[in-house]
């Protein structure tokens, strides 16, 4: 269906109550000014043209909808899915961005270990994992040269360090109670974000613990919250496709509910841009706002898009950036329980990431020093970014960057 994209003001105007009772006049009498000093016509302009092509489109009921606070379902997800006007989706999604967050725009400083990529699962969208210690490329790093990754950046204010491994059949678990140690001994107030609940799942099965002594374990030794890794798709159809061999939605779902329960945050992710359809994704998020509802313990959910080099799935195409904005856009307008909407920028690409953050997301990641999972899926981001880069990042999109910790807690305003 064709979009009307002409400007009637004057509705406009009536629409948002604007104007009085003479027709094309403001209280006062004055004629209506367009000029761009005036600021009440030009939002009312904006809100007359949106309703109209949010009715165009086929949207109104969902903005209406949202302006109650009636929640979406799974129909209203799949429309905004299939709905051909993507700006208009946008427009939505940033609306709620900026009654949760204006123009603030959240990033940390931060870097990732992966301490080793040997991994017994045969996840098919995987570029990163090696099946056994001697295949070409795999590798197990000592503790010392993971610490030594954290003591090489003493010099750096870091707030974060971001572990994700392989699920390695043969380390013991002191490797990576120690490896927590010896980071909070080298950096006592840096967080400690680690394991992904695939990994928490892997390490109660190898070295039997339930699920919750593997986290209390953890903990003690210094983990801090957990990352959204390992979700990829909820739907039992998706996941039994790409990754059967690994731990399970309800598993995934109910270490994160173990994780909320025990005193910390998390993360969730969606990995988007293969074999789900749209109704999975939305599913996917709805599983996701389902748990929050009962645990309010995830900060962010992060889309993340596939990168097919070097992985089984390499005969598929990447996502486009337009399929990218409007992943984050839906996941804003559905997710109203979940505070933050993450573009991981290694992902997207730098150029999406700060278009997003215009379709609902409102925080970007970190720096991201030493990542490695999507470089070797193609990814041809930098390899790093800095403080001064993401915030130059955001202020140029029109937002305001604020440098956070992992907790949210404003680190700087004038990054
Ligand atoms: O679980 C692996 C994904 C995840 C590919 O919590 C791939 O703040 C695309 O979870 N193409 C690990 N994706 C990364 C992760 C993450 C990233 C940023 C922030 C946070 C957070 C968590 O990477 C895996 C998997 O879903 N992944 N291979 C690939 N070829």
């Amino acid at each position: 269906m064709a979009c009307r994209l002409r400007v009637d003001v004057r509705q406009a105007q009536r629409d948002a109550g604007l104007v009085g009772g003479v027709e094309g006049r403001l209280p006062g009498g004055a004629a209506p000014s367009y000029d761009v000093r005036s600021e009440a016509p030009r939002e009312a302009e904006t809100f007359g043209t949106m309703r109209s092509r949010l009715e165009t489109t086929g949207l109104l009921d969902i903005a209406d909808k949202l302006d109650a606070g009636i929640r979406l379902d799974l129909d209203d997800g799949t429309r905004l899915f299939a709905c051909p006007d993507l700006l208009a989706v946008g427009w939505l999604a940033n609306r709620e961005r900026e009654k949760r967050h204006a123009g603030q725009t959240f990033f940390n400083h931060n870097i990732r270990i992966e301490a080793t990529n040997v991994c017994v699962a045969s996840c098919l969208f995987c570029s990163f994992a090696r099946l056994q210690p001697g295949d070409d490329g795999a590798y197990t790093l000592s503790l010392e040269e993971v610490w030594d990754k954290l003591r090489a950046r003493q010099h750096q204010s870091i707030t974060e360090v971001h572990v994700v491994n392989g699920l390695h059949p043969d380390l013991p678990f002191d490797y990576y109670l120690e490896l927590l140690r010896g980071l909070k001994r080298i950096r006592p107030d840096v967080h400690l974000k680690c394991f992904t609940a695939v990994e928490i799942a892997f390490f109660a099965d190898l070295y039997g613990r339930t699920d919750e002594q593997v986290l209390t374990e953890l903990m003690a030794a210094g983990l801090d919250s957990l990352p959204g890794g390992g979700a990829e798709v909820f739907a039992e159809r998706v996941r039994s496709k790409l990754c059967h061999d690994k731990c399970g939605t309800e598993r995934y779902l109910d270490i994160h509910r173990t994780t909320h329960r025990l005193g910390m945050r998390s993360n969730v992710t969606m990995l988007y841009g293969h074999i789900e359809t749209a109704e999975e994704r939305v599913d996917h998020m709805l599983r996701a706002r389902a748990l929050q509802d009962e645990t309010g313990g995830f900060q962010a959910f992060i889309p993340l898009a596939f990168h097919p080099d070097n992985n089984q799935m390499r005969k598929l195409p990447a996502p486009t950036a337009a399929d990218t904005l409007r992943v984050h856009a839906v996941a804003r307008l559905m997710l109203d329980n979940v505070p933050h909407i993450k573009a991981f920028w290694v992902a997207t690409g730098v150029e999406t990431a700060q278009t997003a953050l215009w379709f609902g997301v409102d925080d970007l990641d970190g720096t991201v020093q030493e990542e490695q999972i999507y470089h070797m899926a193609g990814a041809r981001t930098p390899a790093a970014l800095t403080t001064d880069d993401i915030s130059r990042l955001i202020r140029v999109a029109g937002r305001e960057p604020v440098e956070r910790d992992t907790l949210y807690n404003v680190v700087s305003m004038s990054a």
